[in-house]
């Protein structure tokens, strides 16, 4: 793209000298009135200016980019919107719980649409939109489309309602603390609990069991045990019988629900029992129902187990079938993997649930902690105020 710039006696007067120059769809990428000549006859204005077919061109590829963004998201809304017709009585659709669920996605849309609007800007600062906030956010893990929305509600905090919204790094840290929601570890819940791991194939539910297994009983003196019901599949029990067998925690695989509900007896005295299920895909309506079906029949509680690198429309979507208001809480593995700690608010963001437990590595047990948002913060945005 050349964009040229062209002066007028008046802003139409500049108007109509682009479009003589550069065609009638010329694209106006800035005007500014010319303050060394405001007090002569008339106001002058200057226009920075681009030729359309050079400005599609330029634009071309961030728009399909952009637009595949738009389009996922407006199907995720459809998506919601569908859901929630079907799932409550049409009598309680209120305008607060449709705005309440479709606030996230909103927000998503109208970030994504800004970022349309700032492609017109210098292609360097693309990937942030130019904004030092959004950049360090990036930076920092977080996905790029929360980015802009913590940079925006920032400004917001900064000056609600005018000013010139220059927002700090407090600010900053204000809301991406309020965003990222925790609740306590599973291993200082005080009554005995038994609770299960659910969530897509692959994301670490198994080792995270062991994990926590471990550092229940070693670090936190908890009395645990550990159930599977993964039996169908070769290799789904072994590696946890070990695990737990090397830990000296009692381990039992059950292959329906009646043995599940004896174990879960035989256990029922034990501070803390962990469940293990086979990892389901979330378009398989079957296993989904058969999870579904072993928790209405024993009430474990269910906690979603997701990696770091699911951006938040898919999470909100393994949200929902995954359990949706039966989940209790968010452990998010692979942190390690991702492109840094930022990255966990996204499953946060999608899902809202709060997060009992991050995962940062393979190892037993040393890698599954519980956060704390304000320290977390910091590594993420840093302390700079
Ligand atoms: N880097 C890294 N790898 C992890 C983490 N958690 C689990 N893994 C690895 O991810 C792979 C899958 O872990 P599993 O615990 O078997 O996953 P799962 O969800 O039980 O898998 P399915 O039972 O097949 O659904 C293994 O190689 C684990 O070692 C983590 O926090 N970081
Ligand atoms: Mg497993």
């Amino acid at each position: 793209m050349n964009p040229r710039t062209i002066r007028g006696s008046s802003l139409r007067d500049a108007l109509s000298r682009v479009r003589a120059n550069l065609g009638e769809d010329a694209v106006v990428l800035e005007t500014r009135p010319l303050p060394e000549l405001e007090t002569g006859a008339g106001a002058p204005y200057e226009i920075l200016a681009a030729s359309a077919i050079e400005s599609r061109d330029h634009l071309q590829l961030d728009h399909v980019e952009t637009l595949g963004d738009v389009t996922t998201l407006l199907h995720t809304v459809r998506k919601e919107l569908r859901e929630l017709q079907s799932s409550i009585p049409s009598s309680s659709v209120t305008e607060e719980t449709l705005a309440e669920t479709l606030v996230h996605p909103l927000e998503e849309m109208r970030a994504t649409l800004e970022r349309l609007e700032g492609n017109r800007g210098d292609p360097a600062d693309r990937s942030a939109d130019g904004d030092p906030f959004v950049h360090e956010l990036i930076i920092g893990g977080v996905e790029p489309v929360l980015a802009r929305i913590l940079s925006e509600r920032a400004r917001t905090r900064a000056a609600p309602t005018s000013g010139l919204r220059i927002a700090r790094v407090p600010d900053l840290h204000a809301e991406f603390i309020r965003c990222l929601s925790v609740t306590q570890p599973l291993w200082s819940l005080g009554a005995p609990k038994a609770v299960a791991m659910v969530g897509p194939t692959g994301v670490g539910k198994t080792r995270t069991i062991a994990k926590l297994a471990t550092l229940s009983t070693f670090v936190h003196n908890r009395s645990v045990g550990v159930i599977s019901t993964d039996v169908k599949r070769i290799g789904g029990t072994e590696t946890l019988e070990t695990l737990a067998e090397l830990a000296g925690v009692p381990f039992e695989a059950v292959s329906d629900v009646q043995d599940l509900k004896a174990a879960l007896g035989a256990m029922g005295a034990r501070d803390l029992v962990l469940v293990d299920t086979p990892g389901v895909s979330p378009w398989d309506d079957d296993g989904l129902a058969g999870l579904d079906a072993m928790f209405a029949a024993t009430g474990l509680e269910r906690h979603l187990v997701l990696t770091s690198d699911t951006p938040a429309d898919r999470a909100r979507l393994l949200g929902k079938r995954f359990g949706g208001s039966h989940l209790r809480s968010l452990i998010v593995t692979k942190v390690d993997e991702s492109a840094g700690p930022g990255s966990v608010l996204s499953g946060v963001w999608g899902t809202g649930l709060p997060i009992s437990h991050v995962c940062d590595g393979q190892s037993i047990p040393d890698t599954c902690h519980a956060i704390d948002p304000e320290r977390w913060s910091e590594r993420v945005v840093g302390t700079r105020t």
